[in-house]
């Protein structure tokens, strides 16, 4: 059984808020150029920069939502559905400007009337259930805290998420981030990743997840699994295929296979990209493929900073960002409470 360090929730908590922070700057920009972006991080992670005027850069919906996803299951030690939502709802009503979902502020202003906290997601989009990334984006604290009980893992995000996202893509979604960042939290950090195995095995938990699907389905993630493998073993992978083969939108589909593929891809240097830090450099490959930069970049930040840990965030990095000591402290209670649950 491997060692799970609090540096380790550290590092996906802090990476998680470095991606939504930075990730801002270009959230909604279909093509992110290369050159400007690296600029952008070269002096981002120069103390002597002028960038002060820039700072600090503020934290979005991604942050404020994992906020009360931790805080939720810290102080009750388990699941609670009224307590998350209202949660989400004080969070939301206290700071409406964090960049939220269009839809989703609806499920905010119901949820103050209703008893059920998952009636007013249910009746999102004529009932079919909000697609968008939004559960997946905040779901890395389930993930950390209950990393020990795949089941009781799923579970939970599968639960956490339903308060606003019940289309089926939006609760796989999350599903799949959340075993991502469980299989990075327990890699054996001794030897390398191995892609292909670290792929198979998600492969085979969304299969078991998705098993009441159509075969042929193509909105499946069981073959978004497949395409990013494709796409690994191809050395020439550009921007441009990545977004055609996965996508960089807000909805879950196009958007956490997308992240997944950039921590595997960001384990090795890639050209365009002088950082040799392999969390900024997640970060950075991120926002490079444009479109919902803040929250691909967070989720990739949680995948990576879960498996590199505390030693691999760039601390002038993080001097830029809001919240990183409420974070860094969050990650601490959080640790503390898998310890007593
Ligand atoms: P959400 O639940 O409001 O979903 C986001 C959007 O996805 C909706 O407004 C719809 O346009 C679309 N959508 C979702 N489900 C369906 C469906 N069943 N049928 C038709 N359309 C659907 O919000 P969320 O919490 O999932 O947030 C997702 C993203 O939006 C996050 O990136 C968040 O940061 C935010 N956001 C994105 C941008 C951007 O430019 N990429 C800008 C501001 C906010
Ligand atoms: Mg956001
Ligand atoms: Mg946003
Ligand atoms: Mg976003």
């Amino acid at each position: 059984v491997p060692n799970i360090t609090v540096d380790q929730f550290k590092g996906c908590l802090l990476a998680a808020l470095l991606g939504d922070c930075i990730g801002a700057l270009f959230e909604g920009k279909q093509e992110v150029p290369m050159e400007d972006l690296d600029d952008l991080f070269q002096d981002l992670v120069n103390e002597e920069s002028t960038l002060d005027q820039l700072v600090p850069l503020e934290y979005t919906d991604d942050t404020a939502m994992l906020k009360s996803v931790a805080e939720s299951l810290i102080r009750n030690k388990c699941f609670k559905a009224t307590d998350m939502a209202n949660m989400f709802v004080s969070e939301y009503f206290e700071s409406p400007g964090r960049g939220y979902g269009q839809s989703v502020v609806d499920v905010f202003a119901k949820l103050k009337k209703v008893s059920d906290p998952f009636q007013p997601a249910r009746e999102q989009f004529s009932g079919s259930g909000s697609y968008g990334n939004g559960g997946a984006m905040r779901i890395a604290p389930a993930a950390l805290f209950a990393h020990q009980n795949t089941q009781h893992m799923l579970d939970i995000a599968a639960q956490a998420t339903k308060i606003t996202h019940t289309n089926r893509l939006g609760v796989h979604g999350a599903l799949l981030q959340a075993l991502a960042v469980q299989k990075a939290l327990l890699a054996d950090k001794r030897k390398p990743i191995d892609s292909k195995t670290f792929l198979t095995e998600l492969k085979k938990e969304m299969k078991s997840i998705e098993k009441d699907l159509d075969k042929d389905e193509d909105e499946s993630y069981t073959n978004k699994l497949d395409k990013i493998r494709h796409l690994l073993n191809d050395s020439k992978t550009s921007v441009k295929d990545v977004v055609r083969a996965l996508g960089h939108g807000i909805a879950a589909h196009e958007s956490v296979p997308t992240a997944l593929y950039v921590f595997l891809r960001s384990l090795q240097p890639i050209p365009g990209i002088e950082c040799d830090n392999p969390v900024s450099r997640t970060i950075q490959y991120a926002i490079a493929l444009g479109g919902d930069t803040d929250t691909i970049a967070t989720m990739a930040g949680a995948i990576a900073g879960a498996y590199h840990g505390l030693e691999h965030i760039d601390r002038v990095l993080l001097g830029r960002v809001e919240g990183k000591e409420y974070i860094e402290d969050l990650a601490v209670r959080l640790f503390d409470a898998v310890e007593k649950s």
